[in-house]
C-alpha cells in the first residue's frame, strides 16, 4: 500500500499502542485466572489427612507455622499442620475438652470435631472473649455458642469492673480494653495446644502464626488450673490469683525445659520477658503483631547497644498505629521490617541465641500485661529454636529491603494480594476494590 510516510506511522503507532494494551490486559486477566487457579490447585492437593497424634510422645513439643505465604486469601478447610495438629488432638480425645478461645470464625472442621467428640461422651468445657455489650468480636462465634453449650466468658466479670469504675465516677473504661485473649486447648489433662492462633480461617491459614502442641502432665495442669479459675469460678482478669508454681523451669524431657506463664498475674512482660532479652548473647529475632512496650522497647536498644543482632518483623496495620514505637527502633539501628503481605504477623515470638524461643497469645503491650487474660511459653530446646529461626529468617527475606525504611500500608498494592483477599485487612471497613487505597489496581 502506498501511503504518506506519517500515516504509516500513525497506524503503526495506534496498532502498537492496541497491541500493547490488549497484550497488558490480557496478562491482567491471566495473572487473575492463574490467581484463582493456584488457589483451586493448592486446595486440591491440600491432603485432609489429620496429624498423627500418636506420634507425639510425652515431654514431646511440636511447633507448628501459618504460612503467610501460602495462601492469596483466607481458607476456610483445614489446610494445614497448625490446623490439623489441632483436629488431631480434638479427634483423639477420650474423656475431656477445655478450651478458652477468643472467639470463633469459619474453623467447620474445628467445630465438627468438638460436636463428634462431645457425641462419643468426651466432657467439653469452654470459654471465649465478651465485652461488656455482650458482643465477640467474629460474628460466628454465635454459632459455636449455638452448637457447643456450656461455655462461658469474661462478661460478667467485665460488666462488674465497669460498673465499679462507672460508680468512682471513673468513666475512662474502654470497652473492648479487657479481653480474654488465650487460644489453648487442654485434652484429657495431657496435651496442650497453645500460641498465637485464633480459631478463625484468617489465622489458620493467612496470618503468620506459630503453636505448639506438648504432652505432659505437668503443663496440662499448670493450664487447667488458669482455666478453672476462670471457668468455674468466673475469676478473670485482674480477679485471678495467682498459681503458685515452685519449680518455673519444668523439665519435660527430650532436653526441653518449659516456663509457663498467665497474664495479667505473672506480669510476663516484666518478669521474664525483659529479663530474657537481657540475657542474649549473640540474637534476637522477633516476629511481633503488637509491639508498644516502653520496657521491651528499652531493652532491646540496651541489647543492640552491647552487639546483640536483632532483626523484627512487625505487623502493616500495627505499625501503622499511632502507638506503635517500631520507629524508635529504627532510629537506634535495630533493623525492623513491617510486613507486605495480605495476612497479618500475627505471631507474638521471640528466639534467642539458639536456645530459647517465646510462644504466646500475649502481644507486647501494657494490656497483655496489665489486664488481659493471655498465656506464654518460654521454651528452651536447641532444635527447637534453630528450626523456628529457620522459619523467622525466610518470613524475613520474603520482605523486601524497602520495609526495613518504611511502612507498607496493610490494605493497598504494598501489601501483597490484599486488595483481592475478601479481608478488610486495614479495618476501616472497606473490603478490596471498595478500599480507597486498592482504588489504582481497579481503575
Ligand atoms: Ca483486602
Ligand atoms: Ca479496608
Amino acid at each position: 500500500m502506498n501511503l504518506p510516510k506519517f500515516l504509516k506511522i500513525q497506524i503503526f503507532c495506534i496498532v502498537y499502542i492496541l497491541f500493547f494494551n490488549f497484550s497488558a490486559y490480557s496478562n491482567e486477566v491471566k495473572a487473575l485466572k492463574d490467581f484463582q487457579d493456584t488457589d483451586d490447585k493448592t486446595y486440591k492437593a491440600i491432603q485432609s489427612s489429620d496429624y498423627d497424634i500418636s506420634a507425639i510422645n510425652n515431654g514431646d513439643v511440636k511447633l507448628f507455622y501459618t504460612d503467610p505465604l501460602s495462601f492469596s486469601r483466607p481458607q476456610r478447610n483445614c489446610v494445614n499442620d497448625n490446623c490439623s495438629s489441632l483436629l488431631g488432638v480434638i479427634k483423639n480425645a477420650k474423656k475431656e475438652i477445655k478450651f478458652a478461645i477468643y472467639g470463633y470464625s469459619g474453623q467447620e472442621k474445628i467445630l465438627s470435631a468438638l460436636k463428634e467428640a462431645k457425641q462419643r461422651g468426651v466432657k467439653i468445657y469452654g470459654i471465649i472473649d465478651k465485652d461488656i455489650r455482650n458482643y465477640n468480636i467474629y460474628k460466628e462465634t454465635d454459632i459455636l455458642l449455638s452448637q457447643i453449650d456450656g461455655i462461658k466468658s469474661d462478661y460478667y466479670e467485665d460488666l462488674r469492673v465497669y460498673n465499679e469504675l462507672q460508680n468512682n465516677s471513673n468513666a475512662n473504661f474502654d470497652i473492648r480494653s479487657a479481653i480474654m485473649h488465650n487460644k489453648f486447648f487442654i485434652v484429657d489433662k495431657i496435651y496442650v495446644w497453645t500460641g498465637s492462633t485464633n480459631i478463625t480461617e484468617n489465622c489458620m491459614s493467612y496470618n503468620a502464626n506459630v503453636s505448639a502442641l506438648l504432652k505432659s502432665k505437668k503443663i496440662a495442669q499448670l493450664y487447667e488450673k488458669e482455666f478453672n479459675q476462670m471457668y468455674f469460678k468466673n475469676k478473670f482478669h485482674n480477679s485471678k490469683s495467682k498459681n503458685k508454681i515452685k519449680n518455673r523451669n519444668i523439665n519435660i524431657g527430650n532436653n526441653t525445659k518449659i516456663s509457663v506463664f498467665f497474664s495479667p498475674q505473672d506480669k510476663p512482660i516484666s518478669n521474664e520477658l525483659i529479663p530474657l532479652i537481657n540475657s542474649a548473647n549473640t540474637y534476637i529475632y522477633t516476629p511481633i503483631f503488637y509491639l508498644t512496650h516502653r520496657g521491651v522497647i528499652d531493652s532491646l536498644i540496651k541489647a543492640k547497644k552491647r552487639g546483640v543482632d536483632i532483626k523484627i518483623i512487625i505487623d502493616a496495620n500495627s505499625a501503622n498505629n499511632e502507638y506503635s514505637k517500631h520507629e524508635l527502633l529504627r532510629k537506634n539501628q535495630i533493623a525492623v521490617k513491617t510486613e507486605n503481605w495480605g495476612g497479618k504477623m500475627h505471631m507474638k515470638s521471640a528466639i534467642i541465641d539458639d536456645k530459647y524461643i517465646v510462644v504466646a497469645s500475649m502481644n507486647w503491650t501494657n494490656s497483655a500485661e496489665k489486664t488481659n487474660d493471655e498465656n506464654t511459653l518460654i521454651i528452651q530446646n536447641e532444635q527447637l529454636a534453630q528450626n523456628f529461626k529457620t522459619e523467622f529468617l525466610r518470613l524475613w527475606q520474603s520482605i523486601p529491603e524497602k520495609w526495613l525504611l518504611g511502612d507498607p500500608q496493610a490494605e493497598s498494592p504494598d501489601s501483597i494480594n490484599s486488595c483481592f483477599d475478601g479481608v478488610d485487612n486495614n479495618h476501616n471497613g472497606y473490603y478490596d476494590s471498595e478500599e480507597f487505597y486498592c482504588k489504582a489496581v481497579f481503575n
